[in-house]
C-alpha cells in the first residue's frame, strides 16, 4: 500500500496554529515522523483564505522539504495555486487533485505533462460528487481520456472514488468496492485511493469503521491510502493486512514491528 501521509493540513487546529504563529518546528515534526512512521508521500494542504493559501503551501513545502526527502503530495481545491507552488517541488510528487469540476484539468495536466508527477483524479464533477457507480465510472473515463491528450498515463493516476459516508448511503463500501473493480477492468494499470475516514463520518468509533475499510480496501486492491501512519492502530492493521494477503514475506514487516525487542516497522510497498 502506498501511504500518504494526512497530518500536514489546515484543517488540524495543531496545524492550523502553526501555520498562523509560523512554528516551523511542529511542521518539521510532522513530516520526519510521518517519514519515519511509512509515509511515501506527504500531503501538504494549507486550507487558509484564499489570498494566502500559495504562500502558506510554499512555506509548509520549504519546511517539509530540508526536513524529509520523502515527495510531496500538493492538496489544494484551488487548480490555479497548485500551478503557482509546482515549481517549488524538489522533486516529483502527487497533484491533489483533479475532477471534472471546472478547469481543473486544463490547468493540471498541462503542468504535469512530460514530468514524473502523477496525480489523484476525483470522481465528481460541477454537479457534484455522485452516489451511484455508473456516474463515478463515466467521470472516470472522461478523466483518463483528458488525461491521454498530455501524455498521462493512466499508471500516474490515481482515481479516488469519493467513498459516502456510510451511515448517509448504506451502501458507500460496496459502491466503493463496484467502482474500483469496475475502474481497474477498463484501465488495469491505474490506481485506486481513498482517504480513510469519510466512510465513518456520523458514527461512534470511527477508528475501528476506518481500521475495517482499510482492511476490505486492501483486499480489493486499493492502491493507495491518504492516512495517519502515525496512529499505531491503523499502521497495524495495515501492516497485519499486507501479511494476511500475502504481502509480507515470513510475515518479517509485522514480527519486525511488533516482536519484544526488535527495531520499529520497516516500510510497506
Ligand atoms: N481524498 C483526497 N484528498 C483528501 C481527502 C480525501 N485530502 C483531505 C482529506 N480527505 C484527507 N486528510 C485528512 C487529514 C486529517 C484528518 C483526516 C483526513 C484527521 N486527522 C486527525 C488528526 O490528525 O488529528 C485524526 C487522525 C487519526 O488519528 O486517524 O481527521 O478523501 N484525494
Amino acid at each position: 500500500m502506498i501511504i500518504i501521509g494526512e497530518k500536514i493540513n489546515g484543517t488540524i487546529p495543531g496545524v492550523k496554529k502553526a501555520i498562523q504563529e509560523k512554528d516551523e518546528a511542529y511542521i518539521r515534526d510532522l513530516a520526519i515522523r510521518q517519514t519515519e512512521a511509512g509515509a511515501h508521500y506527504l500531503d501538504i494542504c494549507a486550507s487558509t483564505k484564499p489570498e494566502i493559501e500559495a504562500e502558506t503551501l510554499v512555506w509548509l513545502m520549504n519546511i517539509v522539504q530540508d526536513a524529509v526527502d520523502t515527495p510531496l503530495c500538493i492538496d489544494s481545491p484551488n487548480p490555479r495555486v497548485i500551478e503557482q507552488v509546482f515549481k517549488y517541488a524538489k522533486k516529483p510528487g502527487l497533484i491533489n487533485s483533479v475532477s471534472e469540476e471546472g478547469e481543473k484539468c486544463e490547468i493540471i495536466y498541462p503542468v504535469i505533462q512530460g514530468t514524473d508527477w502523477q496525480v489523484i483524479a476525483l470522481t465528481c464533477d460541477n454537479r457534484g460528487i455522485p452516489s451511484d457507480v455508473q456516474t463515478r465510472v463515466e467521470i472516470t473515463k472522461v478523466l483518463v481520456e483528458k488525461a491521454a491528450k498530455y501524455d498521462i498515463t493512466p499508471g500516474r493516476i490515481h482515481v479516488d472514488p469519493l467513498v459516502m459516508a456510510l451511515s448517509a448511503d448504506n451502501r458507500s463500501l460496496l459502491n466503493f468496492v463496484e467502482s474500483l473493480n469496475t475502474i481497474k477492468s477498463l484501465y488495469p494499470t491505474i490506481k485506486v485511493t481513498s482517504g480513510l475516514s469519510n466512510i465513518s463520518f456520523g458514527m461512534p468509533l470511527r477508528k475501528i469503521v476506518n481500521q475495517h475499510f482499510l482492511t476490505i480496501a486492501a483486499f480489493v486492491g486499493m492502491d493507495s491510502a491518504i492516512m495517519d501512519p502515525c496512529n499505531r492502530d491503523m499502521y497495524t492493521t495495515l501492516l497485519a493486512t499486507e501479511a494476511l494477503l500475502g504481502r509480507d514475506r515470513f510475515c518479517r514487516n509485522f514480527s519486525n514491528a511488533y516482536r519484544k525487542n526488535k527495531i520499529g516497522p520497516v516500510r510497506v510497498d
